[in-house]
């Protein structure tokens, strides 16, 4: 293709002629990306043909990774630095007086997910890829990602994303590949041969159009593939109705759900799943039967992993296919479904569990229906015999029962392997959530710490501080980011430590400029940047932050000694568009931000800004610059959080509870490099067992928190008359079930020593230093090993050495 910047600049200006039938002076950034896209694309496919031919005739096991959500972000600047032309590229475009930076802004987020486990999707392909294992994603191409979000008169709005807009470079549509979908109809059952067979008859038929994208490893000749389906009409609809056949159709790959505990179950996400999963199930299959007369040994060759329970409808498929199709008997078909599935748990929360209504489910997917029935029975049954007379605890496991689906126990039975996020997690899921279902099953069981892709969280998106780390420790963390530690040794060296200083600096300058530019607002890049982004959740508690900044402008106010280091607090958060409360939250971060960011008494020692839209490519911009990182969850509620991993990766020092995977951070970092406040997991699962805490005596006992409460509901925001009623009543009235006002004293007291510790810069760069060091061990590329190794059995195959 180009090995050098003038080969690339002459094959940039052909394609872009061609491409777009004009001179280049008369071109646009956006024809630029699409120019450089296409290029790119292209420089890939022989590589990621070599893969799949290598892949085949390997005949080496293979895992697929379904997922209703890859919060992919944006591909060109990974693409580029993975294959290793990023600096021809660079330079090439710069000659041509483009700015590559700005190429990249053209274009726009792969916005297919909510949050951690989307981008945790994403963040194992690209390690998958990266360590040349057999690995590919399944997924969803909706047409709008997440939504877009507005801040209007400091209320989140809502509006339709479109990232496809203009089309997008990276992926190929196979049509060719595409496969039958059957929803609704009804079941016959029919005598073959003197065997019962069934038939699922009269459905309605919706096709699956993959349209695949190549991932690309860090330097390696492995391209993997992530394969999204469209729904489209099939070609010969039974539905007279054709313009409602196709609405109907369109709609199931049209919209991704926001993450959404409290939205009772739609019936077109359950279509959303069933469409994924068996797309999925059968073009795996039909690519194993190229090179396999039977499935007999499906599952020795083939993994199939759910990315939480949305997929788990993968058990029964797999089943349908075994037994109406390749005409297996139920323990045979049942003994390879159990060893291909494994599962990941993401939550904890248990109103967040996925739950089917059989009267949505039966008629949508009859046939599925039947096996998970079957599957039911037969559970239930090994269970009698285990626990004969045990009835109460047979209807807590029971996959079906009160007129429901149970998704999670449906996994929990049919995989081989179930995996918590983050130790504490693990722990409490065999501890009490899926306590029953561990003690059938104990080895099953097993954590998998979440990890982030350390090449996007690093070395794409803080350069200065890659390159730093290359000068100085050599550039082999970037495929063995566990050489970090190495970083140690620079602990006591002055230069390095000062160097470190001005890469934040840099980077703190870049987000005020953004800030700036996205809200008007000035701030201080000398100040601490205090930053708390993530989906917005009554249990992350945003609102503990907000409620303590309240407390420090009420302090400052009031007594005129008393002053504080300068601070910017940053939020950025999405809420779903149904999540009442969450919304009243923002509502609040920005109400109060008003005030603060206006008041001249204040001497600039608070900002408070709202970063609207929060997304993979703000994000970015976002880790590289935090000096905190608020980590702040109820204990025991955050699986894991990845967020957390990300900061930490930047130099950023957490404050946060004993939590998710703080626990492990601050194993690794040491208790003197983060910032613990707060209730224990134990302690809150004990007053949840226990009773024992009233939110209102601390309302009464502590004067702070009774005057910052009071400033909901007393005409404190003019602008927000009865607008904090809700947020008052779940902390007063309805006693303050995630122990906000519990932790708030304690809360305070880590904060005013995180302030203190941030005075003393060289104790601060030191704690940053070891953070960075640290953060090896949360790069994706350790998970996914410890996947590939305990869970799918796969193996690294041979890259490629020529080209
Ligand atoms: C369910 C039903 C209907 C509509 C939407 C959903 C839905 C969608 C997305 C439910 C949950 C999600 C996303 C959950 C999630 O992101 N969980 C996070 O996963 C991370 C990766 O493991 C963890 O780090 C976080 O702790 C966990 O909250």
């Amino acid at each position: 293709m180009f090995t050098s910047k003038e080969e690339f600049k002459k094959a940039f200006l052909q394609r872009l002629e061609m491409m777009f039938g004009k001179s280049f002076q008369d071109s646009t950034r956006r024809e630029h990306f699409q120019t450089l896209g296409n290029m790119i694309r292209e420089y890939i496919s022989s590589d990621w043909i070599k893969t799949n031919e290598q892949y085949r005739a390997s005949g080496e096991k293979q895992v697929y990774y379904l997922s209703i959500e890859f919060l992919l972000g944006r591909l060109l600047r990974n693409n580029l630095m993975n294959l290793g032309i990023e600096n021809i590229v660079y330079e090439g475009l710069y000659d041509l007086g483009i700015d590559l930076a700005e190429v990249e802004e053209a274009e726009a987020d792969a916005g297919l997910g909510n949050g951690g486990l989307g981008r945790l999707a994403a963040c194992f392909l690209d390690s998958l890829a990266t360590l040349n294992l057999p690995g590919h994603g399944f997924g969803i191409r909706y047409k709008h990602g997440l939504f877009e979000q507005k801040i209007v008169d400091g209320y989140q709005v809502e509006l339709p994303e479109h990232w496809l807009r203009h089309g997008n470079v990276w992926e190929v549509r196979r049509a060719d590949l595409a496969v039958q979908v059957p929803f609704w109809g009804k079941v016959e059952a029919v005598s073959e041969d003197g065997c019962l067979q069934f038939r699922h008859i009269n459905t309605e038929t919706v096709t699956a159009v993959p349209y695949d994208l190549p991932i690309v490893g860090y330097k390696t000749k492995t391209v993997n593939t992530l394969r999204l389906w469209s729904a489209q009409p099939s070609p010969y609809p039974v539905n007279k109705d054709v313009l409602k056949y196709k609405r109907e159709t369109e709609s199931i790959s049209e919209f991704l759900y926001p993450d959404d505990t409290h939205d009772e179950g739609k019936i077109l996400r359950l279509k959303q799943q069933y469409f994924l999963v068996s797309a999925s199930i059968q073009s795996i299959i039909r690519s194993y039967l190229s090179t396999h007369s039977s499935l007999l040994d499906f599952h020795k060759h083939v993994s199939i992993h759910i990315n939480d329970t949305h997929p788990a409808l993968a058990i029964p498929e797999l089943m349908r296919i075994l037994l109406d199709e390749e005409k297996m008997g139920w323990d045979e078909a049942w003994n390879i479904t159990k060893n291909t599935i494994s599962y990941t748990n993401h939550t904890t929360l248990s109103e967040a569990l996925e739950k089917w209504p059989i009267r949505i489910f039966q008629p949508l997917l009859p046939r599925i229906f039947m096996i998970v029935d079957e599957i039911n029975e037969r559970f239930c049954k090994e269970l009698w015999d285990r626990y004969p007379g045990d009835w109460e605890r047979i209807e807590k496991m029971a996959i079906v029962a009160h007129g429901e689906v149970r998704m999670a126990h449906l996994a929990l039975a049919g995989c081989y392997s179930v995996n918590g996020v983050a130790r504490l997690h693990t722990d409490i899921l065999k501890k009490r959530e899926m306590n029953l279902f561990y003690e059938v099953f104990p080895d099953k069981f097993n954590n998998k710490t979440n990890g982030i892709s350390h090449r996007r969280w690093l070395l794409k998106s803080n350069p200065g501080l890659a390159k730093l780390i290359s000068e100085t420790i050599g550039t082999s963390w970037i495929d063995s980011p566990a050489q970090l530690e190495r970083l140690i040794e620079f602990r006591d060296d002055p230069a390095f430590l000062k160097k470190l200083s001005s890469i934040k600096k840099e980077n703190k300058n870049s987000l005020a400029a953004i800030i700036k530019e996205k809200t008007g607002v000035t701030v201080d890049p000398s100040s601490i940047f205090d930053v708390h982004v993530k989906r917005l959740h009554a249990y992350k508690r945003q609102l503990l932050n907000i409620l303590h900044i309240m407390h420090l402008y009420n302090r400052i106010k009031e007594d005129s000694s008393f002053s504080i280091y300068p601070r910017t607090f940053i939020f950025g958060a999405k809420a779903s568009p149904g999540y009442y409360y969450a919304k009243k939250i923002i509502k609040l971060i920005n109400s109060v931000a008003d005030i603060i960011n206006n008041d001249p008494d204040l001497n600039d020692q608070l900002k408070v800004i709202f970063l609207e839209n929060y997304r993979v490519s703000l994000a970015e911009e976002i880790f590289p610059a935090a000096d905190i990182s608020e980590q702040i969850s109820t204990a025991s509620k955050e699986a894991s959080g990845t967020g957390n991993m990300k900061f930490m990766m930047n130099g950023a020092i957490t404050v946060g509870t004993l939590d998710g995977a703080n626990i492990e951070i601050m194993e690794k970092v040491g208790e003197e490099n983060i910032f613990i406040f707060g209730l224990t997991a134990d302690e809150v699962l004990h007053y949840y067992q226990h009773g024992g805490y009233n939110a209102r005596d601390y309302y009464h006992h502590d004067y702070r928190i009774h005057q910052v409460l009071d400033s909901l509901v007393n005409g404190f925001f003019p602008d927000a008359e009865g607008e904090f009623e809700a947020i008052y009543d779940s902390l007063i009235m309805q006693n303050d079930q995630y122990f906000v006002l519990r932790d708030f004293a304690s809360y305070v007291d880590i904060q005013q020593k995180a302030g203190e510790a941030f005075e003393d810069q060289d104790r601060w760069l030191k704690m940053s230093l070891m953070n960075i060091a640290k953060s090896g061990h949360f790069s994706s590329d350790r998970t996914i090993a410890e996947y590939a190794n305990d869970i799918w059995k796969i193996k690294a195959t041979n890259p490629m050495i020529n080209s």
